[in-house]
């Protein structure tokens, strides 16, 4: 019964993160269903960042890629629409990959990458806005299933 209890908390606070997440007002990293959420503040803008599995989403890259890093900007609550820059990913191994983010519209932009190594990706997103450039770094712990 007690173990039931303890299943029970993990479940709720898990779900509280990934509401926190969702509503954009959360720092730091959850989970989230099947993709992976990372949110941080630089230079007074909200970042947001989701590392999706392509095959789990029913999505092919015509270059074998496997996962995609999407990213939305937000200034005092409202999206930015005009962003450009560079996802870099450093593979547990050190393997580097740079993807430019495609501008998807409604500020939402991403780049494809192949994730095919278990462990900690570092990513570094740099991108520029009518503000200047940021740079926004976390990890992304990719365990294969
Ligand atoms: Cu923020």
């Amino acid at each position: 019964m007690k173990r039931f209890y303890v299943l029970i908390a993990l479940i709720s606070l898990t779900f509280s993160v990934n509401v926190w997440a969702m509503q954009g007002m959360e720092h730091g990293t959850a989970q989230k269903g099947e993709s992976f959420v990372h949110a941080a503040m630089v230079d007074g803008i909200h970042a947001e960042f989701q590392v999706m599995d392509l095959a789990s989403m029913k999505m092919t890259d015509p270059e074998g890629k496997t996962h995609h890093v999407m990213a939305s900007f937000l200034k005092n609550s409202e999206k930015i629409i005009k962003a450009a820059g560079k996802i870099k990913l450093i593979a547990p191994s050190g393997k580097e990959q740079i993807g430019d983010m495609k501008d998807y519209g409604s500020g939402v932009f991403a780049a494809n990458f192949k994730i095919d190594e278990n462990g900690k990706y570092g990513v570094i997103c740099l991108f520029k806005d009518d503000t200047g450039q940021h740079t926004v770094k976390f990890w992304y712990e990719h365990h294969k299933m």
